[in-house]
Parts: C-alpha cells; structure tokens; sequence
C-alpha cells in the first residue's frame, strides 16, 4: 500500500504531518518530528519576536478533543530559520508557519525565510482564534486580500494559508475566489473551531485561564466542520492549490475521510498532543489497512472521490 502524496512540488514519502501548534516549538519537540515516521513536518507558528504565550492552564483535553488558548507561544522566527538547517538532516519537507502580529511583521519575516535553502515551504497563518483583541485576519475577506496582495509577490517559497472554519456557503465562494487569484499552493482546513466555551459543571469554572475560558477547539468536536472544508475547498479551488485536511483525524478511517474528501496530506493536532509521534505510525498503519479491505493501492484511486446521493 503506498501512502505517498505532493505538495508544495515536493514529493512525499506519506501524507502525513503534525499540525502547527502541537508539539513543533521547541528543539526536541522538532528532532522529534524529524525522526518521527511523518512525511513531512512544520513548525509552531512563528512571530517576529519569541513570546511567553497566554497565563496556564491554557490547553486541556475533553472527551471528545481539547480546547486551547496558547497565544502563540513561539521562540520567534530566527530560531526556526535556525532550525530549519539543523533539522535539513531528516531529509524531509520541513514547513515554517508563519503568524505575525500585523502585516507588516509578516512582510518582514517571510522576505527573510524566503532566503534560506532548507526551508521548504511557508504556511502562512490567518486564523489564530487565541489573540485577545485581535480577529482572525481569514474571517476578514477585505484583509485576506490585502495580505495576499502584499505577501504573494515578496514570498519565492511555496507558500499556504492556514484557514478558520467556515460555517456558510457564500463564505466558502467568496474566500475561494480570492485565493484563486494568486498562486498558493495549498491551503490547510482547517484551524481550531474559535472562541468555544468548555466547563467544569462540578466546580462551576472554565477549564483554561485565558479569555475567561474561551478558546478554539480540536479532536472529534471538529472532524465534520474539517471535512466540509475540505470538501467545500477541494471543489471549488483551482486544481493547483492543494488542499490540505486538518481536523480530529484520529483514526485511519478519520484520514481516509478527509483524502476522500480531497485532502493531498493530513495534519495531526489534538491527537499529537495526546499521544505523541507514535500516532503517526499508528494511522498510517491503519489507513493502510482501510485500504487493503478496499483494495486501493495508491491514495489517488479515492482521493477526492466522495460521492452524493
Ligand atoms: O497559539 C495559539 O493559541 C493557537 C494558534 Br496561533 C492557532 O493558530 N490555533 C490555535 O488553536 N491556537
């Protein structure tokens, strides 16, 4: 069974990855990764300068995913730059995401990435739901466009935008009009659903700290939610921009459900956290499974195949 995929013009071994977010900020959390049996892996999503992040507890894990306020803990993106000729070593894809605190500090760390040979491609991040006072750049259409208008003629590396959710029809046609104007070559649905509310019926609190408990949720809360985007994407971009599925996979059947949708490659989030890099070779092997049962060879014979009644 071969589990092998393209992204960004890079060939991969299978088509998995980590999220940005989980596991991907620190030196050993990256060798991890590295030597970890992913197709390729990205980074925690970088600003200018490092930062400290919001108050704990600022992650927990729920029944059914986790709920997170981080804030965009991150050792600024110097150090990925740096990391980025340590971990060239792994001899995989190796992704920075990108989330500057304004436009200008984007233009200013993306210009600088876009020089360094090892790294492979840019995931740029419009939609961290955890910034208290600030709103997801991709919920903004007006904003969207003004970004990629700025950035896509400054960026000489593969570059992706990581999007929100979106819960609407004319809202999936009027974000996929914009991103088919400029040559992205992936798009990641999706980010965590924003601004949930998780409680402690028993102690009567929130369970994160941050934004008196609010935060963006991740695991099996969010797997529909995903596939819609996926499969609202999948259909309505241009067929160079290659979709990439994030978003309670969990399982092989989850994986196989957003390929099925139309996803090239799938992210691990909350699972990464809650199982480490072992999840990577646990889903491939069970998607490979699913695929022997079904007698698919390669991940092109159902990719985007998903039928309606
Ligand atoms: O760091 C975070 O709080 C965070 C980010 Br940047 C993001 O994009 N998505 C998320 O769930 N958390």
């Amino acid at each position: 069974m071969n589990l092998s995929t393209e992204l960004g013009g890079y060939k991969l071994s299978n088509c998995f990855m980590n999220a940005s977010g989980p596991l991907c900020t620190t030196e050993k959390e990256l060798n991890d990764l590295g030597k970890s049996s992913a197709g390729l892996f990205i980074s925690k999503s970088a600003t200018e300068q490092e930062r400290e992040g919001n108050p704990s507890p600022r992650y927990v894990d729920t029944p059914w995913g986790s709920i997170n306020s981080m804030g965009l803990p991150n050792k600024g993106y110097l150090f990925y730059a740096e990391q980025a000729r340590q971990l060239a070593k792994y001899k995989k894809p190796f992704f920075i995401s990108v989330s500057g605190m304004s436009l200008e500090e984007n233009v200013k760390m993306i210009q600088h990435l876009s020089q360094i040979d090892e790294i492979s491609a840019i995931e740029l991040n419009l939609s961290c739901p955890n910034l208290p006072g600030k709103p997801q750049t991709a919920y903004d259409f007006t904003q969207t466009e003004i970004v990629l208008e700025k950035i896509m003629p400054l960026c000489s590396k593969p570059l992706g935008v990581k999007l929100p959710p979106y819960f609407d029809i004319i809202h999936f046609h009027q974000m996929a009009e914009i991103l088919n104007q400029y040559p992205l070559r992936f798009v990641t649905c999706i980010n965590s659903i924003g601004n949930a509310l998780v409680i402690d019926s028993d102690k009567e609190e929130v369970v994160i700290k941050p934004k008196d408990g609010f935060g963006g949720i991740g695991g099996d809360y969010i797997k529909p939610t995903a596939l819609a985007n996926v499969r609202q994407f999948y259909t309505l971009l241009k067929k160079d921009i290659d979709v990439v599925g994030c978003g309670g996979i969990r399982s092989g059947v989850d994986a196989f459900e957003h390929i099925l949708c139309g996803a090239s490659v799938v992210q691990l989030g909350t699972i990464l956290m809650q199982e480490g890099v072992s999840a990577f070779d646990r889903i491939a092997q069970e998607l490979q499974e699913i695929m022997q049962k079904k007698g698919y060879q390669n991940l092109l014979d159902f990719k985007g195949k998903l039928k309606s009644l």
